[in-house]
């Protein structure tokens, strides 16, 4: 499924169009029509509520909202009440093929940039399960991606991840500060109404281990 990734630094992997154009065209397409369902909205900033300019929604037994009271996974989509759309089995076997990982991914969030909309720097550290890698699908228009260290003051360096770009950031890389400082516009033709798709897949809890010693040391981890 995949071939030889590319080390662009310690945790970070990229397979450069990994997914051919037509693989790329129906998960577009099918990221629309399970969006009729759990429909994208504008999450809000903790404390201010100041909208996000990125539009979300989630895939999976858990989705990642965030509104005037804080980040959180929850199990329900913010406005309809439903549960979240399951993530399609392509995505799940790009994570196994990915992370190796031995638990399937429980949120895929899926980010969408229209016109201006950028992320800024943070860390993804709402999750328990940190040995697991978080991978992310480029769909789409350019995008500029920063990266930096587990300290916001570390020196980033900007990365271009075009559609069908696949990264995974694991071990070093996981808490690392990261953020996407603008897409490129007209770069791609690929999402319907221009801008930009990124899927973010995660593993939030700690698996069932599968035998009883592969749980028994919690404390390190196998990154
Ligand atoms: C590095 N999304 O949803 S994907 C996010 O393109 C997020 O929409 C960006 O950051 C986007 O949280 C960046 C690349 C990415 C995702 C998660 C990471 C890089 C990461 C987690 C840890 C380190
Ligand atoms: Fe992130």
């Amino acid at each position: 499924m995949l071939n030889k990734p590319l080390v662009v630094g310690p945790g970070i992997l990229l397979w450069h169009s990994a997914l051919a154009p037509d693989v790329q065209e129906a998960l577009v397409s099918e990221i629309f029509r399970l969006a009729r369902d759990a429909p994208f909205y504008r999450p809000r900033m903790p404390v201010s509520g100041k909208p996000f300019s990125v539009e979300e929604t989630n895939l999976g037994p858990l989705g990642w909202v965030s509104d005037e009271t804080g980040y959180r996974y929850s199990a329900t989509h913010p406005q309809t009440g439903g549960q979240w759309p399951a993530v399609p089995n392509l995505l799940c076997e790009l994570w196994s093929a990915a992370t190796n990982y031995p638990a399937p991914p429980e949120c895929c969030l899926v980010n969408l940039y229209r016109g201006t909309a950028r992320m800024g720097l943070h860390q993804d550290r709402d999750e328990q399960a940190l040995d697991a890698p978080v991978l992310s699908v480029s769909l789409g228009n350019s995008a500029l991606f920063r990266i930096g260290g587990i300290s916001r003051r570390d020196p980033t360096k900007s990365l271009k991840l075009d559609s069908g770009d696949v990264v995974t950031f694991g071990g070093p890389a996981r808490l690392a500060y990261h953020g996407i400082d603008r897409v490129m516009p007209g770069t791609s033709e690929l999402v319907p109404g221009g801008g930009r798709i990124n899927l973010t897949l995660r593993r939030v809890s700690q698996p069932e281990s599968k035998t009883p010693d592969q749980g028994a040391d919690r404390a390190s981890p196998a990154l």
